[in-house]
């Protein structure tokens, strides 16, 4: 299956609390994203997806939904949504909405309802318990601390949420609740939206044995009751029937605890299920334990081989999404790359990496432009309810402050969620007030309209690299090998399709290194800037853009001498034809 847009685009994932605040009240909005729109065309992406832009009363920033059919006061109205979406289609893009239907609010009317009484007739919307043993129904932990469990007083029950208590987990069992949630999805598509991801969409069938997790089992992996459960292949089939099938979609979904063979059950071309999925184990590379309050460096080798086979496993068989970080995530820069002096470079060749990765990539605002990883000072300055459960929880277990901040600093999802730098103004050009999270301090020097000043910025590179992927269909379906594993210094692979051979070689180091790829290797594209500063050329498809780069060294040295040996400059990253 090839020719999808979905396959062929470049995703953009905007935060719009943090993206843009037309209205001075220090929260971005739908119309600040519409303020933008010329600058998301010109990446040269193809879709863009929103989080959550619904009614809220924001414990988990819109993740917690009130209302599925209302947008958020705070980002604006109906109107607005409509002219957002009209703005994206009149520049040729497309629109793909948060789906968040593990769980709605506590607000939400059917909760409201279904905990009114037992006999409710909304209460099996949701999952209501009886205690067991003068405690809650079972062990499962909320994935942001504490029991998954909250006894409401009143009906003498427990209801379920795997996130926080203000999320309760809707119960897919109710055939009724599952109708109401394809209705609504079909009132957003009939709106006009393209597609939805799909938050968590593997926990929605819970194992209705209830049983405890084991005593070394994590809340979120692979064995636990509620990942992958019993009937959630038929639900998402329902969905892709009810739904999805009715229009011309996306679906992506979000699927933390899967592995390339339980992948293929959503997204393999033969199951109708889900387009693609965003898998967590690269995420988890730097996980001691699998704790992602608890430190350990990543290995090379570790992320080439995970690449590696989620490449090849799905490759032929359904489709991969590709990420190095959204919104719960760190910085890419500064978690796998070099967010000091080699922050520019190393960026530039995450960027390249990304772009050059089968399946459709992902990439998060202030990503192009090289934004880092942020360290509060205080406490006070986050925001983010699980840093804020973490930073209770590790210091009632005496944890030292400056360990409790090392943490989140690294860590904390916050990281990511700084508003967006546009400029050197105050608060960095997102907003003319005070912002509701901090914006980083770095932002005189990391912000768009400096990169757009600098013919050799991030920026730039990224728009190069976006028109090299559209010139090169290898790179979105072509097969993919893995050379030089257990080199530490290089991430080195070849993606062949068809008549087109590409040669995809990275510095992950801050020296030059030298690597024998073979013979005949001709470069098209280095993420070091021409020599000249005229910045990368555009390329042209079709003809063979070998020595396009004019004057970068390594690459008319390597395509001159016909010598074996490849050199590649501190954090420098080259595609190459290779025959
Ligand atoms: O995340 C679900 C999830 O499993 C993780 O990403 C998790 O929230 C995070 O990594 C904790 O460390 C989704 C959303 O992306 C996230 O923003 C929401 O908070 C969560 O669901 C609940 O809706
Ligand atoms: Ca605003």
């Amino acid at each position: 299956m090839r020719g999808r847009w979905w396959q062929e685009g470049v995703v953009y994932q905007i935060y719009p609390r943090s993206f843009r605040d037309s209205n001075g009240d220090g929260i971005g909005d739908l119309r600040g994203i519409v303020e933008k729109l010329d600058y998301i065309a010109s990446l040269g992406v193809d879709i863009v997806w929103l989080n959550p832009i619904y009614a809220s009363p924001n414990e988990d920033n819109g993740y917690d939904i009130s209302d599925y059919d209302a947008i958020m006061d705070e980002f604006g109205t109906m109107a607005d949504f409509q002219a957002l979406l009209d703005g994206l289609h009149a520049r040729g893009l497309r629109l793909v909405m948060d789906l968040v239907v593990n769980h709605s609010s506590d607000r939400h009317p059917w909760f409201v309802e279904s905990r009114s009484s037992r006999t409710s007739p909304l209460r099996d919307f949701y999952i209501w318990k009886p205690g067991h043993a003068g405690g809650p129904p079972n062990n499962w932990k909320s994935v942001f601390g504490g029991p998954a469990w909250k006894l409401d007083p009143d009906s003498g029950e427990y209801y379920l949420h795997l996130f926080a208590p203000g999320q309760p987990d809707l119960n897919w069992e109710n055939p009724e609740l599952r109708q109401r949630v394809f209705a609504m999805m079909r009132r957003w598509f009939d709106r006009g939206i393209d597609g939805f991801r799909m938050d968590t969409i593997n926990l929605i069938s819970k194992d209705q044995s209830f049983r405890d997790l084991g005593a070394d089992e994590a809340i979120i992996s692979a064995g636990a009751p509620y990942i992958n459960g019993p009937r959630v292949h038929e639900y998402i089939r329902a969905i892709r029937t009810e739904v999805l099938d009715r229009y011309d979609s996306m679906s992506v979904g979000e699927c933390p605890g899967t592995t390339p063979t339980t992948a293929l059950d959503y997204v393999g071309f033969d199951r109708r299920e889900l387009d693609m999925l965003f898998q967590f184990e690269l995420m988890e590379l730097d996980y001691e334990g699998g704790d992602k309050w608890r430190h350990r460096r990543f290995a090379l080798p570790d992320f080439k081989r995970c690449v590696e086979r989620w490449q090849r496993a799905l490759h032929g068989r359904g489709w991969n999404s590709v990420y190095l970080m959204n919104h719960d995530q760190p910085r890419s820069v500064s978690r796998f790359g070099d967010d000091g002096r080699w922050r520019v470079e190393s960026a530039r060749t995450l960027l390249m990496h990304l772009l050059s990765l089968g399946g459709t990539p992902y990439v998060y605002q202030g990503e192009e432009i090289g934004m880092t990883n942020v360290a509060f000072p205080s406490i006070g300055d986050y925001r983010d309810i699980e840093i804020l459960n973490h930073f209770a929880e590790w210091s009632s277990s005496g944890r030292s402050i400056e360990e409790i901040m090392a943490s989140i600093h690294r860590m904390g999802r916050d990281n990511a969620r700084t508003p967006m730098q546009w400029d050197a103004t105050a608060h960095a050009g997102f907003s003319a007030a005070r912002p509701w999270i901090a914006v980083n301090q770095n932002y005189a020097s990391i912000n768009v309209a400096a990169a757009e000043a600098d013919r050799n910025s991030i920026l730039a590179f990224f728009r190069a690299m976006t028109a090299f992927r559209r010139a090169h269909p290898s790179l979105v379906y072509g097969g993919f090998e893995l050379l030089g594993a257990e080199d530490r210094e290089c991430f080195a692979y070849r993606r062949e399709d068809g008549s087109e051979a590409l040669l995809v070689a990275l510095n992950f180091s801050p020296k030059s290194i030298e690597r024998d790829f073979g013979r005949g290797l001709v470069p098209l594209l280095s993420t070091y800037p021409p020599s000249g500063s005229q910045g990368w050329p555009a390329p042209t498809a079709g003809t063979a853009e070998g020595g396009s780069i004019p004057g970068s060294a390594s690459v008319s040295r390597a395509a001159a001498s016909e010598a074996a040996g490849v050199e590649l400059r501190p954090w420098e990253g080259i595609v190459f034809a290779a025959g």
